[in-house]
């Protein structure tokens, strides 16, 4: 599309409240103030479209594609108003015409590309490679039904297909379409494009494809489909449910649907520009995030030996000079290792480059450890990241050097050079000025605009540290927040909640790892207390989202035990007064965008090793919670900035775990059997009181998992977890202290901006101008 100048910018900016009646009177023959809030976001859609259109695009000579499974980008309305610098007047237009922004916000469906933290830091990266103005590109699917939709019935999750495109949507069709091969079975794709628009900067664009062919009714109930018609099925849901065969290759084929698609888009650019593919890596970087993108080696290798007449050194030389590899978890279930069998049957076309690959690995270096294709006939995905791509980073300090010294340990001894740190970030434009307008006007009023540009400069903050006005304005920002929410809950999750309650908030994807089930056993041990008649001088109310996979069973015994715990605590009388327990159904991005402003404490709860990084610690640590957590991912970081005496460390640290798992030697039943606390909260998963509520065979099966697997040690930290939640709580009395921690978190948030890591990443992997 042709890009006009910034004047015809200025010029729609300036006639904002023409353009808006304009567009209201063409599509629905009313004046604005007629339109309904749906033909009102459209018509706002519409006009941030065109500002869109008229921005300046990034045509550096190299660009950035980074190739993600996942994009959980969010609401894009307020996001794009707030970066297109017209949110203010735009919102004051509405007012005058009688309309709430947050309103006509509402009526945006949420886009379902994503997943978790790994997701949302893709989208969070966009944000920022466009507000640095670097020409970048994200490379994804356009799943129709997303993830799911979460719905309780009967305190479980049930999934449900979550149709969020509709007729008139951010994505842009089109005719762009490839034509992808499976082997002799081929399918035919389509382009569609998102429009990221920087803050006060140009635009770049989201790449998703989809399928021609999809078959959106090849779904009858819930999220079930026939996995083999792969013609019709392919992009209708992320993460389709991979237990058995069927669904291991489904993912393969999404995963090389992904990767052919960007080959394809990536190899048209360069012919457009009339670059030399034997220099692809000075004109295009590619960044693979986690190992789901990894066929892209093998099938970039693969078209330049057999269209582009290359030499197999040659082409394997460029490709290894243009990929990089974040890796983003030491979870063995998320490092994929697909059998090569599965390979053949989807992509045989790949299988010999795949085996060339492996061949070559095998000829320089015996040990079997770093072999791609392993004994078993497994190829090692992550490995051809590592062989084949020049730079493997981590997401966090304490990750990157988990990766060098123990995990990928064999591989940092090959390549040293290739391993780097780039630390985690969140874009501040959604995490701070959309989700938290009192907060950021706040902080423009008492430090000036520049944390906008220049996220550090919010250490100005720290001049203000004793000044009790800026203290108590904290506070009282804080207290509008808390009462948004309590609305919120009650009209969306009809709970009530105190505003003067202590809001304790855990919200991420559901994972052992993560560790859900330990607040859940604080909670029964709260619930206990209180029973027994020790009252917390305030009230406490916890709250959860998280979505778990369908598959994963545990998980969802785990939201089973949280509803249970919902319904028990918030129904008895003796004990609501004193704490309410609140599981959000379908926590998605903008249900984030409400809890996280109001959040006094910051559950990050991991077991020590297991979480890279965490990205939701950095968002309420902006907005002014105090971190609760271990010494995990970005919880160092965040301790080294803030100091002793604005966070909460507890539990066994990283190299101890590791031990742990190196000896085997961790046995949940000895926890439980030595301290009568621990074992008090973990038998109530299956006391009367929860049976009477919840089912016997999720809370036994959760009770077993605990006493005699718990694989990720929940038990090892309880009573620590519990000494150290029962001192934040008491610390929260403290008010002066407590606010001066609040202001401390946002004053040191600076360093977590998106636009620091993606500079980073810019100036030590992809050296874009
Ligand atoms: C994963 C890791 C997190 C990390 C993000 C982004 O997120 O520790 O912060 O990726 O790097 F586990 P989840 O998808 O698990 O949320």
């Amino acid at each position: 599309m042709s890009k006009h100048t910034n004047m015809q910018r200025d010029v729609l900016v300036l006639n904002l409240e023409e353009q808006l009646e304009g567009i209201a009177e063409e599509k629905y023959g009313k004046s604005l103030k007629e339109c309904t809030d749906r033909e009102t976001y459209f018509v706002l859609l519409d006009m941030t479209t065109r500002l869109m259109n008229v921005a300046e695009v990034y045509n550096g000579e190299k660009k950035v594609y980074y190739i993600s499974m996942e994009f959980l980008i969010g609401k894009l309305l307020s996001n794009n108003l707030i970066n297109l610098r017209v949110y203010d007047r735009v919102k004051a237009i509405l007012e005058k015409n009688g309309k709430d922004l947050a309103v006509i916000e509402e009526c945006e469906p949420e886009p379902s590309l994503g997943n978790g933290g790994l997701g949302r830091l893709a989208a969070c990266f966009l944000d920022s490679i466009a507000t640095l103005g670097l020409a970048g590109e994200g490379i994804g699917l356009n799943y129709h039904f997303g993830l799911f939709k979460q719905v309780f019935k009967d305190h479980l999750q049930n999934a449900e297909k979550n149709d969020w495109i509709e007729e008139q949507s951010w994505l842009e069709k089109t005719d762009t379409t490839f034509e992808v091969s499976f082997g002799d079975k081929k399918v035919v794709s389509r382009l569609y494009n998102m429009d990221v628009v920087g803050y006060d900067t140009g635009v770049n664009k989201l790449r998703l494809f989809d399928i021609e062919s999809i078959d959106e009714s090849l779904v009858k109930k819930g999220i079930d489909f026939d996995k083999t018609k792969i013609d019709k099925n392919l992009t209708l849901f992320l993460y389709p449910d991979d237990s058995d065969e069927a669904g291991n290759l489904l993912r393969i084929y999404q995963e090389y649907f992904l990767v052919s698609n960007a080959a394809q888009l990536i190899l048209r650019e360069q012919k457009e520009r009339q670059y030399d593919l034997h220099e692809l890596n000075n004109h295009a970087v590619i960044q693979i995030n986690d190992t789901h993108p990894t066929m892209i080696i093998p099938e970039l290798i693969r078209i330049l030996v057999e269209e582009k007449a290359f030499s197999m050194d040659d082409a394997i030389d460029v490709v290894s000079k243009t990929c990089a590899y974040t890796n983003h978890t030491i979870l063995a279930e998320a490092l994929e290792t697909w059998p090569l069998k599965y390979l053949e049957k989807v992509v045989p076309q790949l299988v010999p480059y795949i085996k060339e690959l492996d061949k070559r690995v095998r000829a320089k270096y015996k040990n079997p450890k770093v072999q791609i294709i392993d004994k078993d006939k497994k190829v090692h995905m992550a490995f051809i990241d590592i062989h084949y791509g020049f730079s493997i980073n981590g997401v966090a300090a304490i990750h990157t050097d988990i990766l060098k010294d123990s995990e990928l340990n064999d591989f940092y001894k090959i390549y040293p050079e290739k391993f780097n740190n780039k630390t985690n970030g969140i874009t501040f434009r959604r995490w701070l000025l959309s989700c938290n307008h009192p907060l950021a006007d706040f902080l423009s009023q008492t430090i000036g605009d520049g944390f906008k540009k220049d996220a550090n400069k919010l250490e100005k903050l720290l001049d203000h540290i004793n000044d009790e006005e800026v203290l108590d304005q904290l506070e009282a920002i804080k207290m509008g927040k808390k009462k948004e929410l309590v609305d919120y809950l009650k009209k969306h999750e009809n709970v009530e909640v105190d505003p003067d309650s202590i809001f304790d908030i855990q919200v991420k994807r559901l994972h052992e790892y993560k560790r859900q089930q330990m607040n859940a056993l604080y909670i029964i041990h709260k619930y206990l207390e209180i029973k027994g008649g020790k009252k917390p001088s305030r009230p406490l109310t916890f709250i959860f989202g998280a979505k778990a996979a369908p598959a994963y069973v545990i998980a969802k015994d785990i939201i089973h035990l949280l509803l249970v715990l919902q319904e028990i605590v918030n129904n008895d009388p003796d004990v609501n007064k004193y704490m309410k327990v609140i599981m959000v159904e379908n926590y998605n991005v903008s249900y984030a965008e409400k809890l996280i402003p109001a959040c006094d404490v910051s559950e990050q709860i991991s077991l020590a090793s297991k979480e890279a990084s965490g990205t939701s610690n950095m968002k309420f640590m902006l907005n002014g919670a105090v971190t609760l957590g271990t010494d995990d991912g970005a919880n160092v970081e965040i301790h080294e900035l803030v100091g002793d005496d604005n966070i909460y460390i507890f539990g066994v640290k990283a190299d101890e775990v590791i031990e742990h798992y190196k000896k085997a030697d961790y046995v949940s039943k000895d926890y439980y059997k030595k301290s009568k606390v621990i074992k008090e909260a973990v038998d109530f998963i299956v006391s009367k009181e929860c049976l009477k509520v919840g089912h016997k065979e999720n809370l036994e099966r959760l009770y077993n998992e605990l006493l005699n697997k718990d694989w990720f040690m929940t038990l090892i930290d309880l009573e620590s977890y519990i000494a150290k939640k029962d001192e934040i709580f008491a610390d929260y009395e403290k008010r002066d202290k407590w606010k001066k921690m609040m202001l401390t978190n946002i004053a040191k948030a600076g360093y977590f901006s998106s636009d620091r890591t993606i500079a980073e990443y810019n100036r030590d992997i992809w050296h874009l101008n």
